[in-house]
């Protein structure tokens, strides 16, 4: 079966290839595919901590959580009453049954979410969200809808998918961010504001940097792998990785963990996308093994 729902979720496979993706957040918490040195064994190619909760108490710590419609603290005032990154990665998404597309290219799902009594406590526009995985051939595609269905009014909001890319932190290199702009959230000395000038980018120290009108297509590579990550509608890319000073503080972080993975995070999130009243908004994204 390409498609199984089980354990609070669903399980894509195509060949040797596999994902998963939970109701909890939408969360896709595996993507497992083999590539030409180990063409006999899938590899898993998502970090997720081993003492993430998977009970529905917390966001998981890994996989690909889905930040709506604030990223981090919130700062628009149709978001104040949201918690960090929004509510979309802890609210239960449903899945309607249906498989979206089956053949040997590719299968795919549909993931839903409307205002709940929980959501509109604390969000007051009304929305529609549909979230499609689709798992190809080394290959793992994400797409966020957002859909306006207010009559009247328009919605502001950030996007974006915290990829957690299972590398070797230390040698991980991203590129090309060279000349861009950001906000460097660990420099505290300054206002943060920076231009990159590195051809490529590393966190082998603490790294918490958004940067804004990014080129949409990246690489982050490691001696013998890679993941290629290509995106549409997502202006900026944001580089997470704490390092272990402040990943022990982090409580759902396994032991050393900060050393499996980085964070390379595709989003709109320096500003406020705004979509009209019943129309939509597209954010993709395309991870391919390098
Ligand atoms: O995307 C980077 C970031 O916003 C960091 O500032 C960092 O704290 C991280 O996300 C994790 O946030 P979380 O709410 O999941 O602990």
């Amino acid at each position: 079966m390409p498609v199984q729902s089980h354990d609070g979720g669903l399980t894509l496979t195509l060949g040797k290839s596999s994902a998963r993706i939970l109701f909890y957040g939408a969360t896709v918490t595996s993507w497992k595919s083999s590539d030409a040195s180990h063409p006999d064994e899938s590899i898993e190619r998502l970090f997720v901590s081993t003492k993430a909760a998977l009970d529905g108490s917390k966001p998981i710590r890994g996989g690909i959580p889905v930040v709506f419609p604030c990223f981090g603290a919130p700062s628009h005032p149709e978001h104040s009453a949201l918690s960090q990154h929004g509510f979309a990665r802890n609210s239960v998404w449903k899945w309607d049954g249906e498989t979206v597309l089956d053949n040997e290219n590719g299968v795919s799902v549909r993931l839903t979410l409307e205002p709940t009594p929980e959501i509109t406590a604390k969000y007051k526009k009304p929305f529609h969200l549909a979230y499609v995985v689709t798992l190809a051939k080394n290959q793992l595609s994400t797409d966020l809808h957002v859909k306006n269905t207010s009559t009247d009014s328009d919605i502001e909001f950030q996007a974006l998918f915290h990829n957690y890319i299972h590398a070797p932190a230390h040698e991980v290199s991203i590129t090309p961010l060279k000349g861009l702009k950001y906000l460097d959230k660990v420099d505290t000395s300054s206002d943060g504001l920076k231009t990159e000038e590195r051809d490529a980018v590393d966190v082998r120290t603490s790294t918490d940097s958004v940067y804004e009108n990014a080129p949409g297509s990246y690489e982050v590579k490691w001696p013998g792998g890679g993941i290629g990550i290509k995106t549409k509608n997502l202006k900026d890319v944001v580089v997470w990785n704490p390092q272990a000073e402040a990943g022990k503080k982090i409580g759902d972080m396994e032991d050393g963990g900060w050393e499996r993975y980085v964070c390379v995070e595709p989003g709109y999130v320096r500003g406020f996308e705004k979509v009209e009243p019943g129309k939509s908004w597209i954010g993709h994204q395309t991870l391919s093994l390098l």
